[in-house]
């Protein structure tokens, strides 16, 4: 009975693997000119292209047939040049491996956290804070010597949003490692460990994870299943800006999910935040050496500007990135971690853009790490610092009476934009816009409003594309 059961199960857990349709779109890198950056997340939204770099007056994206199963290349920009015919064979090796390698899979991404717990209890203790679409946890390492980590400086750092950059949650552990064997070997590193709380989340998508190391090495969503059409861009889902430089359609590699937070890695992320109340928090992407910082959803300089800009140079300088805000060096994206983290969450938030490529050579993990290293050092050094000056924006910064009120009364409009939305059989907040801009057209008093709140910076994530789809008209 037992053997039958573990036979059952066995035959169960590779099931899925077999019902799977192996349909892809083909990709293939190509590079072009760039005229002007402002198509770019045009570009991108039309769901033909992925951009993947964006640099020398050049832009390189993986383009994609327009169908799955069609041959057909999504109409070319000018001066279009083919880098590379089949992105897939790129990664041969380790396809055909078929496993990852020197490179974390979920199940080593789980058992050394729990190692690290286990065998230094009094710095660490592993937490899962969420479970995905398809029941894997997300796992976090809290590191800290302190007495009372709930008082001390805090920090997230966190890797693999995105499924095929696997190099992104190398970094984390190395960073794990370094601070948590530097504690007993080097001062300097004890003096910050105890000094400070560092939560260490080096798998945030552990559904996308599995899938680009063992079906399709190019995926980059999450595996979320709703409809025919498979995976949210978790870097999409987030509130602040959602809707902007992303894409509606369930298919494209930028999809921004249904409704923002739609998805089990964003309301993890989210609920970490809220209940840590983070000073600082950096994430990890794949690639093309840039040091990040907001907005993502606008070109416009951030609140805190001068210290994100600091501290951005401060990090580019020591690994020899290049520093700037999302929508400024590369392009318009809306619904990222960062954007919520800074103006919901009033944390310092930057990102690195890892390396040159997707998945480095094996031999090219540790000194990927060890040449950011000292950027990351510098965030973990300034943290005491920036936990005393958190970001003029946030809801420590700003809970006057006025404000609360008012986001109590955007609150009960944000539900009732949605329910409105989906009475009227919409399905997309682009649509919803479009109706609410007809309807301003009947209402001046309704223009002036949202006119004036989106003038209010804890209110500019949600009024942005309003304001943008009435101007339109
Ligand atoms: O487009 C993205 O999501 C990121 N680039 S990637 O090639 N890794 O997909 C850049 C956006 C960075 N923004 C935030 N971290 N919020
Ligand atoms: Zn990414």
């Amino acid at each position: 009975m037992a053997r039958a059961l573990v036979v059952l199960f066995t035959l169960l857990s590779i099931l899925p693997a077999f019902a799977e349709p192996t349909i892809r779109p083909r990709l293939r890198k190509v590079t072009f000119p760039l005229t002007d950056r402002h198509e770019l997340s045009a570009l991108e939204a039309s769901g033909g292209f992925e951009i993947v770099e964006v640099a020398g007056g050049r832009v390189v994206a993986l383009q994609r047939t327009e169908r799955p199963d069609e041959t057909a290349w999504v109409p070319v920009p000018a001066g279009l040049a083919v880098l590379s015919e089949d992105v897939d064979q790129e990664l041969a090796p380790f396809s055909a491996q078929g496993s990852e390698g020197a490179y974390h899979s979920v199940a080593e991404n789980q058992s050394e956290l729990a190692d690290w717990a286990a065998r230094f209890p009094d710095l660490c203790r592993v937490e899962s804070i969420g479970r995905t679409f398809e029941g894997r946890d997300i796992w976090a390492l809290r590191i800290t010597g302190a007495a009372d980590p709930k008082t001390v400086p805090r920090m997230l750092i966190f890797g693999l949003i995105h499924a095929r950059e696997w190099a992104s949650a190398e970094l984390p552990h190395y960073i794990i490692k370094k601070l948590v064997n530097g504690y007993a070997a080097d001062p300097a590193i004890k003096k910050i460990v105890d000094s400070r709380a560092i939560w260490v989340v080096p798998v945030t998508n552990p559904d996308g994870l599995a899938y680009s190391q063992g079906q399709y090495t190019m995926w980059r969503k999450n595996r979320s299943r709703r409809g025919s059409s498979v995976g949210v861009d978790i870097n999409r889902n987030f509130e602040v800006g959602w809707g902007l430089g992303s894409s509606s359609s369930p298919g494209s590699d930028v999809y921004r999910g249904p409704s923002f937070a739609s998805e089990e890695e964003t309301r993890a992320v989210l609920a970490l935040a809220q209940r840590e109340r983070f000073h600082v928090t950096l994430s990890f992407h794949a690639y093309s050496e840039l040091v990040l910082y907001p907005w993502g959803y606008s070109e416009d300089d951030p609140p805190g500007k001068a210290v994100l800009a600091r501290h951005g140079k401060a990090m580019a300088q020591a690994n020899g990135y290049t520093p700037g805000s999302v929508a400024q060096i590369l392009y318009v994206a809306g619904g990222g971690t960062d954007d919520t983290l800074f103006l919901r969450h009033g944390c310092w938030p930057f990102t690195f853009e890892l390396g040159t490529q997707f998945v480095p050579p094996e031999n090219q993990i540790d000194p990927l790490c060890a040449k950011n290293w000292p950027a990351v050092l510098h965030l973990i050094d300034a943290l005491p610092g920036l936990a005393q000056t958190p970001p003029p924006v946030g809801v420590a910064a700003t809970a006057s009476r006025r404000l609360a009120a008012l986001e109590q009364a955007w609150v009960r409009s944000r539900t009732a934009l949605f329910e409105d939305m989906q009475g009227a059989g919409g399905s997309t907040v682009d649509e919803l816009l479009a109706t609410l801009a007809g309807q301003v057209q009947t209402d001046p008093a309704l223009a002036g409003e949202i006119e004036r709140r989106a003038r209010d910076p804890r209110l500019v994530g949600l009024y942005t594309p309003l304001v943008r789809a009435i101007r339109m008209r």
